[in-house]
C-alpha cells in the first residue's frame, strides 16, 4: 500500500490550503514538511524535487507533484471528487476556478500595500456579494439538491466551503443575504471528514498572520 502523501510548503495556507481540504474530505491522512527558511527551499530545488523549482509540491503515489491545479485534480480524480461524466468536470471546473479567483483575492489581503489594502477589501466583499456567491446560491436553489454537482459530493462543495470560510473571516456577516448558502455551509460543514477537519488540532492552518509575512517573503522572494 503506498504511504501517505506529503506536503511540502510553509505552516500557512497559502497555495497549499485546498490540497489540504480536499485530502482532508477525501478522508486521507497526509504528512507534512515545512519550510522554514530560504535554504529548505533551496535544498529542494538542488535536489531536483521541484519540476518548476516552485511549492505547493506533494509526494504521492511515487510523484513528486507540482502545480497546485495539477495536485488539485489529481486528487479530486482519484478520489470520485470530480463529477461522474466530462460536463459534470466541466461545471466542477467552472465553479472551483471562481472559487479560486476569490480565494487567492483573500489570500493576497495580507501582503497589499497600506495605501491600497482598504481598496482591495473593499473589492473582495464586492465580488464575493455581487459576482461569485449570487451563482452558487442560485445554482442550489434552483436544482434543490444538497451538492453543487450532479447531486453528489464533489471537489466543487469542498472549495465552495472552504472559500465561503474564508470570506467570513473578512466579514463575519457577508451570507447574510444568501439563505441558501448558510444551508449549504452547515451541511457539507456536517460532513464527518470535513468536521473533523474543522475542529482545532486538525491540518487546517489559520489565516496569514500578518506578522508572519515577512518570514514567507524571505522564503520565496529574495
Ligand atoms: N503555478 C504554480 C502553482 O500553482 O503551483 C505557482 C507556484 C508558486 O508561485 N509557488 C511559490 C514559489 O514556490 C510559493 S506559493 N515561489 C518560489 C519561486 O517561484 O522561485
Amino acid at each position: 500500500m503506498a504511504g501517505k502523501p506529503k506536503l511540502y510548503y510553509f505552516n500557512g495556507r497559502g497555495r497549499m490550503e485546498t490540497i489540504r481540504w480536499l485530502l482532508a474530505a477525501a478522508g486521507i491522512e497526509f504528512e507534512e514538511q515545512f519550510l522554514e527558511t530560504r535554504e529548505d527551499l533551496l535544498k529542494l530545488q538542488q535536489d531536483g524535487a521541484l519540476l518548476f523549482q516552485q511549492v505547493p509540491m506533494v509526494e504521492i503515489d511515487g510523484m513528486k507533484m507540482v502545480q497546485t491545479r495539477a495536485i488539485l485534480n489529481y486528487i479530486s480524480g482519484k478520489h470520485n471528487l470530480y463529477g461522474k461524466d466530462l460536463k459534470e468536470r466541466a461545471l466542477i471546473d467552472m465553479y472551483v476556478e471562481a472559487t479560486m479567483d476569490l480565494n487567492e483575492m483573500i489570500m493576497l489581503h495580507p501582503i497589499q500595500p497600506s495605501e491600497t489594502k482598504a481598496k482591495h477589501f473593499a473589492t473582495v466583499i464586492e465580488k464575493a456579494t455581487t459576482r461569485y456567491f449570487p451563482v452558487y446560491e442560485k445554482a442550489l436553489k434552483d436544482h434543490g439538491q444538497d451538492f453543487l454537482v450532479g447531486n453528489r459530493f464533489s471537489r466543487a462543495d469542498v472549495q465552495l466551503l472552504e472559500t465561503i470560510l474564508m470570506a467570513e473571516e473578512c466579514k463575519p456577516d457577508i451570507l447574510s443575504k444568501f439563505p441558501v448558502l448558510q444551508g449549504f455551509k452547515a451541511k457539507i460543514s456536517n460532513i464527518p471528514t470535513i468536521k473533523k477537519f474543522l475542529q482545532p488540532g486538525s491540518q487546517r492552518k489559520p489565516p496569514l498572520d500578518e506578522k508572519l509575512v515577512p518570514k514567507v517573503k524571505s522564503i520565496f522572494y529574495t
